[in-house]
């Protein structure tokens, strides 16, 4: 309260920042991340805090978390379908679980459990399948009947209006959301805090290469020396790539989210319906967060459209009739970037120093903790982490896909 009041008579206060702003950028950098969403802070971080490079230079072209961190819709889970997915999610969430305390900053990390709906027959194997590959590897989830679904969620018609009747759900206790923002902010004050220069409203617009390895970066600022890039772009990756003179399967769609006005909490865990294209949790203030399948054309831009809300709204009301007076206040989109196999694409690259962390499509903000540490070890390195070995660029070429598609939020 003192303090409070100290800062509100004060004319001379200047408002404390979370890090610092560099004016001017250097003539040279060790390494040069690309994008100042959560997995590029994220890689800074632990490169300046594990692997000892503080000579880092984070490169935004807008603010930090403006991309799909700031979008998404915090959905964490490990509940993946293939060993590589699963080990490397779960090795995530174990970060997660601590990143508060590491960071000293609250992400508001709340392990809420994580149901996905099966409303027919098909996909209840589906369930199964995930169920067994994940108990093999220790994360827990299991594939629950009706009775126990309308037990943990009574307020949902497990019916759904008769048409499309809950026959079960995975369910999988480890589910868990954060707050997205937070977690961008939390990992740029580290990063800060060991020498990393973040560097916003930084666009990067060309990279030079000479005999085929990385040699600097061209930006809206000036031309730095570097010899390795780190590209963590999301939704704008496809234009980096052309930079280098790389092309990639990924594909951009927009993936649209909207929110409700607070209301007195009564949804604890996650629902996800891929049947429906539905998905949806409560934050602590009480909105409902809600998001749906991707749009179905490819398309570069972050638009929002009447559509989304209109088809959202009609399959969320299947699932719960009595949220039907409850008003939308937001709704907005980011440009996910899709693999063929919804995995993403981690690791060195045909150009020397060119390092990617790309493709992350619907799902990369659970992932966000352990692409940084993985992605960080493998700058530092030179080669890929041992946990991203099923991600690397080359998979495609030699039709050895890493088939994710089976464990997506909703059928994308
Ligand atoms: P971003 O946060 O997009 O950061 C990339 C940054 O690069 C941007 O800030 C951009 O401005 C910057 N940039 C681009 N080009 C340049 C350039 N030339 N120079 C400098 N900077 C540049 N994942 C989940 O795990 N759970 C979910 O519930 C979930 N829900 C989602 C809901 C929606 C609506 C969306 C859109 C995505 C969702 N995702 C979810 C996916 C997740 O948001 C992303 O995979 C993740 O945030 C990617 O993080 P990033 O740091 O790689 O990219
Ligand atoms: O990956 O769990 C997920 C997710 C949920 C919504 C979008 N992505």
């Amino acid at each position: 309260m003192l303090k409070l009041l100290k800062i509100g008579l004060s004319r001379r206060y200047t408002e404390p920042r979370m890090f610092r702003r560099p004016e001017r950028l250097r003539d040279a950098y060790d390494v040069v991340i690309i994008g100042g969403g959560g997995h590029g802070l994220a890689a800074a971080y632990y490169l300046a805090k594990e692997q000892g490079i503080r000579s880092v230079a984070v490169l935004e072209k807008g603010y930090l978390g403006g991309g799909n961190t700031g979008r998404n819709t915090t959905i964490i889970r490990s509940n993946y379908l293939t060993p590589e997915g699963v080990r490397f999610y779960d090795e995530s969430l174990r970060l997660w679980r601590d990143l508060s305390q590491e960071l000293d900053f609250n992400l508001f990390y709340a392990q809420r459990g994580h149901f996905t709906l099966a409303h027919t027959d098909a996909s209840m194997r589906t369930m199964r399948w995930r169920a067994e590959v994940n108990k093999h590897f220790g994360v827990q989830s299991e594939v629950v009947d009706a009775a126990f679904v309308k037990n943990a969620l009574p307020m949902m018609d497990i019916e759904c209006g008769g048409h499309m009747p809950v026959l079960g759900a995975l369910y999988h206790e480890p589910g868990a959301i954060a707050r997205h923002d937070a977690v961008a902010w939390g990992y740029a004050r580290g990063a800060d805090a060991h020498g990393v220069e973040i560097h916003q409203e930084t666009e990067v617009t060309g990279i030079v290469i000479e005999k085929g390895r990385v040699v600097g970066v061209k930006t809206s600022r000036g031309n730095i020396k570097t010899a390795k890039v780190l590209c963590a772009v999301a939704g704008f990756t496809p234009r980096i790539l052309d930079m280098v003179g790389l092309r990639s399967p990924i594909y951009i769609h927009p993936l649209q989210a909207m929110v409700s006005e607070p209301l007195k909490r009564w949804l604890d865990p996650i629902v996800v319906s891929g049947s429906l294209h539905v998905y949806i949790s409560q934050t602590a203030r009480g909105e409902l967060v809600m998001g749906s399948t991707l749009d179905p054309y490819e398309l570069h831009q972050a638009r929002s459209t009447l559509d989304f809300t209109e088809s959202l709204s009609t399959h969320m009301l299947d699932l719960f009739p009595f949220l039907s007076e409850v008003k939308i206040v937001r709704q907005w989109a980011g440009l996910a970037d899709m693999t063929p196999d919804f995995a993403p694409i981690m690791g060195t690259t045909p150009v020397e120093g060119f390092y990617l962390d790309a493709g992350w499509g619907t799902w990369g903000f659970k992932a966000t903790p352990v692409s940084g540490k993985t992605m960080s070890h493998t700058v530092a390195t030179g080669s890929n982490h041992e946990l991203i070995q099923g991600f690397g660029w080359d998979r495609f070429k030699r039709f050895e896909l890493t088939g994710e598609k089976g464990a997506a939020s909703v059928g994308h």
